[in-house]
């Protein structure tokens, strides 16, 4: 199986160049929305006083900009590995990111300079409403950027379906399915191809209902006879929403795939479990989201109960499989620990362990008490800053050593791990605790019973911020000295 992979291909320097430019970018977009998560963090303790119509600004802008940057940083990861097996375009590559850039313009421009603040979740029809906050044409702004995005996304994903076909034939071969079913499979896909036919599927559903959802909201701006039931438009939302944020992890993880095994020695195999599990992801995935919308009594009770068992199994598969198959390569490997290694095995976990409190706040009976509160920025802060962030920042020191194992870990890497995962999990402890104690999430007041917590993680907020710094530092000399 996956007989003609050799382990460590090297791809066109073009292509090496523009993943590392994206890494760069994604890596100073990371901290400047860090510092806003820290600013919003101390406001919330007490520790900093800002208005409350600048304090959601920043809320619409740490949300979109993590979420826009956590897509980016993935589709980097994804189609650096992509290159490997197969050829997707350049051109594509480069006007996905002008289609990003543009829309980021735009973005800031809504939110900063009109005021814009109706967090990147825009629920219809806030964006219309703003009882003054903000003009129609900031909220304009801010959506018809989010659908630059999309679209630049969109190119990406159909340009890598349009690549991967060219070898594989059919998405149903590069996901591995004759292997699964048995029949012999002359050229079995990697993970990574594997991996990456399952995210670009799905990302490509959520992305198309996204603009669809996006365009109305847009429409219904200017011209506000134009309607649609606010009910229908939360499914469309959430449903893209939760797609493109959890896709941001499953791109991020080929990563894992394709670099652990240069340090293990032995290839990350497409086993039939594996192939199962993206399978199966690529099902769950799409039918999830409505543990969304468990408060809303209005919806059919066969869809909510159907997102709660859901919710249940989705996560499983692949984490399950990606830690267990991680924990058997590292088991009785000479692994060498550097700072790739350690980030990439820290963000599976991370990814592993974040999922825990995000099942328990997916059962119906807890998220009536949960919802709202800061439990749930706590279990996505989890999985998204410890394990997608984690991963990102692996691959980026992987591109800074040269795309081989780096030297032992120095000093400033220990520092900069520990005060990573230390600083991190701090962030996230404290917003669960502060969601247990069921303070209300997306609020920029908070009464004095609730700043010790929200101080406490401002501190450790603080801590990320400087780890972070450290390895962007490394990161940037590195690259600068290479290229
Ligand atoms: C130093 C690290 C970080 C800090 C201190 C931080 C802090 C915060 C704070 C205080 C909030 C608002 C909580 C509330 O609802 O009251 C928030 C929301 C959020 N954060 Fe972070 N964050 C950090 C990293 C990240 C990362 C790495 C991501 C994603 C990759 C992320 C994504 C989000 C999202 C999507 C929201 C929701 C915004 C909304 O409710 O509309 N954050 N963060
Ligand atoms: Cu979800």
């Amino acid at each position: 199986m996956a007989s003609n992979r050799t382990i460590s291909q090297t791809v066109r320097p073009v292509v090496g160049f523009a993943v590392r430019l994206t890494m760069a970018l994604s890596i100073v977009v990371f901290l400047l929305m860090m510092l806003l998560g820290l600013i919003m963090r101390m406001v919330q303790g007490s520790l900093l006083d800002i208005p409350p119509d600048l304090f959601y600004q920043i809320m619409t802008a740490h949300g979109t900009g993590m979420v826009g940057t956590a897509g980016l940083a993935g589709a980097a990861i994804m189609w650096h590995f992509l290159n490997r097996y197969v050829r997707p375009s350049v051109s594509v590559y480069w006007l996905f990111l002008a289609f990003f850039l543009t829309g980021v313009v735009l973005i800031l421009a809504g939110i900063f300079a009109g005021g814009f603040a109706g967090a990147w979740t825009f629920l219809y029809p806030l964006p219309a409403r703003s009882g003054a906050v903000w003009s129609v044409h900031a909220a304009f702004s801010f959506i018809a950027g989010l659908l630059l995005v999309g679209v630049g996304f969109l190119l990406f994903y159909l340009d890598a379906a349009r690549a991967i076909v060219g070898r594989y034939r059919n998405l149903s071969n590069a996901l591995g399915w004759p292997t699964l079913f048995g029949s012999e499979q002359a050229d079995t896909p990697p993970p990574a191809i594997v991996a990456s036919s399952a995210v670009l599927i799905i990302n490509t559903i959520a992305l198309v209902v996204g603009a669809v959802i996006l365009a109305i909201t847009a429409v219904n701006l200017y011209v506000p006879s134009l309607t649609i039931n606010p009910l229908l438009a939360k499914n469309f939302i959430y449903f893209f929403g939760h797609v493109f944020i959890n896709a941001t992890i499953y791109m991020a993880v080929i990563a894992v795939y394709e670099i652990i095994p240069v340090y293990t020695g032995r290839p990350w195999k497409s086993s039939r479990l594996l192939i199962a599990g993206w399978s199966a992801t690529l099902v769950m995935a799409l039918a999830v989201y409505p543990h969304h919308l468990f408060q809303d009594a209005v919806m059919p009770g066969w869809m909510l109960v159907t997102g709660q068992i859901l919710s249940f199994a989705s996560g499983i598969p692949v984490i399950v499989i990606t830690t267990y198959a991680l924990l058997s390569y590292l088991h009785r490997s000479e692994i060498r620990w550097d700072l790739t290694s350690a980030l990439l095995t820290l963000g599976v976990f991370g990814w592993a362990g974040g999922v825990i409190p995000a099942i328990i706040d997916g059962m119906i009976v807890v998220n009536k008490v949960m919802h709202n509160t800061l439990w749930v920025p706590g279990h996505f802060h989890f999985y998204l800053l410890l394990g997608m962030v984690a991963m990102a920042l692996g691959f980026a020191t992987w591109l800074a050593q040269g795309e081989k194992p780096g030297t032992a870990m120095t000093l400033s890497h220990k520092l900069a791990l520990g005060g990573f995962l230390l600083g991190g999990l701090g962030v996230v402890l404290t917003f669960l605790y502060s969601g247990k104690e069921s303070v209300p999430r997306r609020w920029a007041v908070h009464v004095p019973e609730w700043t010790a917590p929200d101080q406490l993680g401002s501190v450790f907020a603080a801590v990320v911020v400087a780890a972070t710094i450290v390895i962007a530092i490394q990161y940037m000399s590195r690259c600068a000295r290479s290229s």
